[in-house]
């Protein structure tokens, strides 16, 4: 199954089924990648996740993508570093978690962005480790999974790890 990884915007994969949101608890519009995307898909977004709110760090849920591009979003919750224990395991149920929501609805292609690497404070290069490994492991062979990463620094990280 190969990895892709791309330099970009989580909001700006028109050729994806589903794009993953790095949520919070209440599945409600924050910073971060949280903000772009339900910027870019509306308010029906904030609608549709409210009745699924709220969701424990590692979980994952899915709604529609709305004026996305994609016609799916799996809204995944990541572990705030040091804060919710142990940190890796959370991060790694939370990839688990995305790649069961994209089983059970048919979905064949996912963008995803470095969970937790923002404002959950991960450090980099261990978020990016059980981000790689955990869907190196996990992912069918069928699937189509793109980590879109915002900036240079941390599309090099996950990249040496692909390789
Ligand atoms: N596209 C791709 N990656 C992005 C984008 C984007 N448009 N914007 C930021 N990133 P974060 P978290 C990168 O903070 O750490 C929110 O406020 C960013 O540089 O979005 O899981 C929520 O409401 C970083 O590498 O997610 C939650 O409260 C990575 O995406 C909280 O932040 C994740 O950054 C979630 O924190």
């Amino acid at each position: 199954m190969p990895i892709e990884i791309v330099e970009g915007d989580i909001a700006d994969q028109p050729d994806l089924d589903a794009v993953v949101n790095a949520a919070n608890a209440q599945l409600m519009p924050g910073g971060g990648v949280a903000g772009a995307l339900h910027r870019a898909a509306g308010p029906q977004l904030a609608e549709a996740c409210r009745p699924l709110a709220p969701i424990e760090p590692g979980q994952a849920v899915v709604t529609e993508g709305f004026a996305l591009p994609n016609a799916w979003v799996i809204h995944a919750l990541g572990p705030r570093y040091g804060i919710d224990n142990p940190s890796d395991e959370l991060l790694a149920a939370a990839y688990r978690n995305i790649l069961k929501a994209a089983a059970n609805n048919g979905i064949r292609s996912i963008g995803c962005p470095a969970l937790s690497a923002g404002a959950f404070g991960y450090p980099l290069e261990e978020a990016a480790r059980i981000a790689v490994e955990t869907v190196q492991q996990h992912a069918p062979a069928e699937l189509v999974f793109r980590f879109v990463l915002f900036d240079g620094k941390t599309k090099d990280v996950f990249s040496r790890l692909v390789e």
